[in-house]
């Protein structure tokens, strides 16, 4: 059995160090098309399957790291220093713990989210995905693309799939030190293509998702029938992008979403992540469609919607969704 350490002394045997006093990066955001839902290695982040995910632009982790002189890390979240104890201080430590050489090495931290961190959307993903980027960048380790795709999935699965922008393809691999469990970007771009992100309801999570992965593979009757789904869908989405199908884009991503939140809901006990306002959203996305508009959503642990349109449709759609955030997942710079 591997750990994380193993993993990360293998692949930083032999590299090269020149290292920079500070090193800034930046990590987008991402939402899955076809959903990460269960672990076949909870120490590891190894997948049970593929996934594959589209960027959020502009709305991701800025990230400027620092050798720190302090006793402990200093952490910095959007321009607020956090206590020691709170837990995405005591989560990037458990992380940085792997890196540290000489041992005993502290870092200064400053992490600042552009995705909007209020309504709870995830931003584990983009926030290892800029601290491994970071660390590369500082000690001047260069390592290959992959490599970091591996270092961030240890932080947190979907971390794995923010190095890039546009659509990012995790494989989920078979080998049971994970050294082929990792993403990479699809050579397609579908420029006219927009994700927004619709805030319905910004009250903390109960369940985190570690956990209602954890229960799901574990005693949800639907768990079964998941890898076979994913598979299709897939697919089916891979053509898609293939094809620029929006229709077949939307309506793949749009199952896939519903069929992993019917696993979940299937588990003993429930993880229902909907509430009212999102039952309430998903009618109004069928009934827009319903009328004629280009329309789909997809939703991920939490109980806000995520929308997919083309840009020929945005100013109408930001219309009929107030507050509606649009992502272009080219566009890394803020418009
Ligand atoms: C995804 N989600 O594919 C899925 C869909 C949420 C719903 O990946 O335990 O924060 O750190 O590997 O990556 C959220 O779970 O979980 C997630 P860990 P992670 O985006």
């Amino acid at each position: 059995m591997c750990n994380k350490s193993d993993i990360v002394n293998r692949l930083l045997a032999d590299c090269p160090e020149s290292r920079q006093s500070e090193a800034a990066v930046f990590a987008p955001a991402n939402i899955a098309l076809c959903k990460y839902w269960g672990k076949r290695d909870s120490e590891l982040n190894l997948p049970v399957t593929d996934s594959l995910s589209l960027s959020l632009g502009s709305l991701g982790s800025h990230c400027t790291m620092r050798i720190h002189d302090g006793p402990a890390d200093l952490v910095q979240l959007n321009g607020t220093t956090l206590p020691p104890d709170h837990p995405f201080v005591s989560r990037l430590t458990r992380f940085l713990n792997l890196f540290r050489q000489p041992p005993g090495r502290r870092f200064h931290i400053e992490t600042v989210n552009t995705i909007p961190t209020a309504a709870g959307f995830a931003s584990s993903a983009s926030g290892f995905a800029a601290i491994v980027k970071a660390l590369d960048a500082m000690h001047g380790w260069k390592l290959p693309e992959r490599s970091l795709s591996i270092l961030a999935r240890l932080g947190s699965g979907s971390a794995s799939r923010s190095l890039w922008q546009g659509f990012v393809h995790w494989h989920a691999g078979s080998g049971t030190d994970g050294m082929d469990s990792f993403a990479e970007p699809l050579p397609e771009q579908w420029t006219d293509l927009r994700i927004g992100l619709l805030i319905l309801n910004s009250s903390r999570k109960t369940t985190g998702s570690t956990e209602a992965m954890r229960r799901t593979v574990e005693t949800s009757a639907l768990y079964d029938a998941w890898p076979r789904q994913v598979a299709t869908d897939l697919a089916a989405i891979r053509q898609a992008i293939r094809d620029r199908d929006f229709q077949a884009l939307g309506a793949a991503a749009e199952a896939n979403a519903l069929a992993m939140h019917a696993t979940m809901m299937a588990a003993r006990p429930a993880v229902l992540y909907w509430q009212p306002e999102s039952v309430e959203a998903i009618q109004r996305v069928w009934s827009a469609r319903a009328d004629g508009l280009a329309l789909y959503f997809t939703m991920d642990a939490g109980p806000n919607l995520k929308l997919l349109y083309r840009e020929a449709d945005r100013t109408t759609i930001e219309q009929q969704f107030d507050g509606l955030v649009t992502a272009n997942p080219w566009q890394e710079r803020e418009p």
